[in-house]
């Protein structure tokens, strides 16, 4: 059995979630706050991280390649080798050249802190530039790759509306206004697996703001 360990209101833990459910596996969920993470299993105390039959594993885009070639249903790699390699390449622009990005102004967009505006200016020059690369490899044809939905299309599900919101609420302009995100993101929303998701982390959102407000 597998079970997923983290906490909804994490773009991560929902990445892993919506593959698994894409795949229509099987699993747990068990909620861990940052703070309550188990550090054999996760030594860096994010979330999230996967505990399986044969051991645990943590950084979620290695939970959705282990995930992928352990259940061969509902593939979401193409066969081909090169083109599975350019779903990868998306991967990895969504979550290190964005989403990495973009977390350093969440303390700011999100959470009541502040980011100083030395920082502001070097990510939001960082951000765009980002941006303006993944614009031309990214396809939205309808999905983020060409015509299969793949792994990175989950990746894309939870990090382009956190690109849009940080823009928006730090620079007063969306870096994606001139992508298709408005029209990706309602393909998304009929999917059931995107409609679990989005219930799970509204409410657990709120358990997320609530802790965070409760703390000194
Ligand atoms: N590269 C990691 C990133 C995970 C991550 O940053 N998770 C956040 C929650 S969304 C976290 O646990 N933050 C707490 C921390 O970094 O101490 C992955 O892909 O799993």
């Amino acid at each position: 059995m597998l079970t997923l360990c983290g906490f909804g209101a994490s773009n991560y833990y929902n990445k892993v979630k919506l593959v698994l459910l894409e795949k229509d596996i099987a699993f747990d969920e068990d909620l861990k706050w940052v703070g309550q993470v188990e550090l054999d299993a996760s030594p860096l105390g994010k979330v999230p991280y996967l505990k399986t039959d044969e051991g645990t594993l943590c950084e979620s885009a290695v939970m959705v390649e282990y995930l992928e070639h352990k259940y061969s249903a509902h593939p979401l790699l193409p066969k081909d080798p090169f083109a599975a390699a350019k779903a990868r390449e998306l991967h990895i622009f969504l979550d290190l050249h964005l989403e990495l990005v973009a977390r350093e102004l969440y303390a700011e967009a999100f959470f009541g802190g502040k980011v100083s505006d030395a920082v502001k200016e070097k990510v939001g020059k960082q951000l765009q530039k980002n941006v303006a690369a993944f614009a031309k490899v990214a396809k939205f044809e309808p999905f983020i790759g060409g015509s299969e939905l793949t792994l990175a299309d989950c990746a894309a599900a939870v990090n382009l509306p956190l690109v849009t919101a940080v823009s928006k609420t730090i620079y007063g302009n969306d870096f994606l206004a001139d992508l298709p995100v408005k029209s990706y993101m309602k393909m998304w929303s009929e999917r059931p697996s995107m409609q679990r998701v989005q219930a799970d982390r509204k409410a657990n959102n709120e358990l997320f703001l609530a802790r965070m407000q409760s703390k000194p």
